[in-house]
């Protein structure tokens, strides 16, 4: 999907923003480990349809769920459930852990006593760590555990291991918590560097292709900024519209006070208390 689409949630101008069914693309939650819920129900949905159009003579290829979430996420109750049920579901479901070392300011030394990968065991699935800044190996591991959890072999938990060289956000400043050596130790292990160098290495890619590559990633970074500067403000009304599919008292009785409330904001523009 466009990647200023993506952006306009970041933004706060969008409660959600895409449509999940075109691009089997689910939305974000910015709730911790939430996501991991979802795609657990999702797997057992998917199961069961599965069970019916095999019923029905049906031939088509078999789907999986791979949800994505932080070492920080994963001392969430959200992902102990949602491993509990897949693991007694045998849920088509990967678990998509990026260990980057740090959940803003607290180390993974804090979140786990042992190697994320293993508790998988405690649940009885398979844990597989893979290097996180090595792509081939993460694509390879990833369509490994895709392809078991579609065969209906269970639940699959990756653990990819990398470090999140920069802030956590731009109100984080690293510095106050962490030496810079660590950061710069990181920063040779670049994953695109290392994968640049070994397509080259090994013949796999000219001039020509690296060349076109900053081209068309100079081309989408342009789209990207100029799309995200040329958003306009958020329409606070579509928040209170999006709370339930049919009207609601209370929610329209909110909706009043606020639209009173944005009222006050004399000389602003209308959406000014929404910003
Ligand atoms: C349930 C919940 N608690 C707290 C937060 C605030 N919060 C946002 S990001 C974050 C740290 C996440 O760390 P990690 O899971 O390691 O992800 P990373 O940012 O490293 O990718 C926290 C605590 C939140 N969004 N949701
Ligand atoms: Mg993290």
């Amino acid at each position: 999907m466009d990647l200023a689409e993506l952006l306009k949630l970041f933004r706060g101008i969008s409660n959600g923003g895409w449509d999940p069914t075109e691009n089997n693309f689910h939305l974000y939650t910015l709730v911790l480990a939430a996501q991991t819920l979802h795609s657990v129900g999702y797997a057992m949905g998917i199961q069961r349809d599965q069970k019916l159009a095999e019923a029905n003579g049906s031939n088509d290829p078999k789907a999986a769920v791979v949800a994505y979430f932080g070492d920080g996420a994963s001392s969430e109750g959200d992902v102990h459930e949602s491993m509990v049920f897949a693991a007694s579901y045998n849920a088509p479901v990967v678990f998509f852990c990026q260990n980057n070392h740090w959940a803003i300011s607290v180390p993974t030394e804090v979140q786990t006593k042992v190697p994320l990968f293993n508790r998988a065991k405690g649940y009885g699935f398979p844990g597989i760590r893979v290097d996180g800044n090595d792509v081939i190996a993460v694509h390879a591991v990833t369509e490994w555990a895709l392809e078991h959890a579609r065969e209906g072999r269970g639940p699959v938990l990756i653990e990819a291991y990398t470090y999140r060289v920069g802030a956590h956000t731009t109100a984080d400043d690293p510095t106050k918590y962490r030496e810079s050596a660590e950061e710069i130790s990181w920063r040779g292990k670049d994953p695109l560097d290392r994968l640049e160098k070994y397509l080259r290495n090994e013949g796999l890619a000219d001039e020509a292709f690296f060349e076109q590559v900053r081209v068309d990633g100079d081309k989408l970074a342009a789209h990207v900024r100029s799309t995200t500067q040329g958003l306009q403000g958020p329409n606070f009304r579509e928040s209170f519209a999006g709370v339930y599919a049919e009207p609601h008292p209370l929610v329209a009785e909110e909706l009043a006070w606020f639209e009173e409330y944005s009222a006050g904001f004399e000389g602003n523009e209308e959406e000014g208390a929404g910003n």
